[in-house]
């Protein structure tokens, strides 16, 4: 009897916690590169924890739009999410650091902008109940029209969709007229007359097949905006150490991984929108001379939101 009973204690301390799934809200295309690396990042945590941790992608916007998923995140509606922190520079202009025009406009620049400034986010992040996890880029921004344009003067009374407030103020400088749409609404929004052009990367307008409504794109590389993912920090100390650890050295794969994918898929996107009848092109001298001088406003008014803090976050950037 004695043996059977030890064995049946051994069974007990050695059985698996109860395994922990999470569901992880996503607001662009499951068929994206971010979300594809989503995936890959729950593929890795299940791994690293043994199935103790899994996560369940959830695109599209599908249990979220992309507006209310930080929010759902902070209060623990999601556990896990995925967001385009810059649309939430008004609560911190160092979400937004991400978006100054001309700052960042290189992979190379902006993983030195990301290692400069990612401690001081995670922090923002941290007060806000949040875990930073890890961030990948969007390739670079260029402007998607349906004409040609030659200087910012050809762009007054356009109607121009917006993803944060760098790209409303952008809108504004150049004389447009800015509307809000979430990525998963644009094809909509560009076929119902909503909005008639846009800043973003090659990768959205495949997304947006936006060859459909528009006729030009601009490659400025004005900035590499982020997508950004964070837990909810009561549900992460919530884990056992070995998930937690599993979650930070799956986040900074990721991260990796899904840098050098973006990279490695920026140019075939520029290709396809040509493919697809878009003229691609960079931009005339005179725009990206207008564009410059727009990029040193917006440049400023990030500084004297952001103050001292951002500009030794700059400086030590800089200094790289
Ligand atoms: N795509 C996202 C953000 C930046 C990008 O390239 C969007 O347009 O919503």
């Amino acid at each position: 009897m004695k043996p059977m009973k030890l064995a049946a204690f051994a069974a007990l301390i050695a059985a698996p916690a109860a395994a922990e799934n999470w569901d992880m809200p996503m607001a662009y295309p499951d068929s994206n590169f971010h979300s594809q690396n989503g995936k890959l990042f729950a593929e890795k945590v299940a791994a690293c924890t043994g199935g103790a941790l899994t996560i369940t992608i959830h695109a599209g916007g599908s249990l979220f739009g992309g507006a209310d998923i930080k929010r759902a995140v902070q209060t623990g509606q999601a556990p896990i999410g995925e967001r385009l922190l810059s649309a939430h520079a008004n609560e911190d202009p160092l979400f937004g650091v991400d978006s100054v025009p001309f700052l960042a406009t290189s992979y190379e620049q902006s993983d030195k902008l990301w290692a400069a400034t990612k401690d001081a986010i995670g922090e923002a992040l941290a007060e806000q109940n949040l875990v930073l996890l890890y961030s990948v880029p969007w390739p670079p921004q260029g402007f998607y029209f349906k004409k040609e344009v030659e200087s910012i003067d050809d762009m007054a009374g356009t109607k121009f969709r917006a993803y944060n407030a760098a790209t409303a103020k952008l809108a504004e400088l150049t004389k447009m007229l800015p509307v809000q749409v979430e990525a998963a609404e644009l094809t909509q929004a560009l076929a119902t007359g909503v909005a008639e052009a846009f800043i973003s990367s090659g990768s959205t307008g495949v997304d947006s097949k936006v060859w459909e409504q528009l006729t030009h794109f601009y490659d400025t590389q004005a900035w590499l905006p982020r997508n950004t993912v964070f837990a909810n920090k009561d549900a992460f100390e919530a884990l056992d150490q070995k998930s937690r650890d599993c979650l930070l050295s799956a986040g900074a794969e990721a991260q990796a991984e899904g840098t050098a994918t973006s990279a490695a898929l920026a140019g075939g996107y520029l290709k396809t929108l040509a493919e697809n009848g878009m003229k691609v092109s960079a931009p005339s001298e005179a725009l990206k001379a207008g564009l410059t001088e727009v990029g040193a406003v917006m440049a400023a008014d990030w500084e004297a939101a952001a103050g001292d803090k951002g500009a030794a976050l700059l400086e030590a950037y800089k200094a790289q």
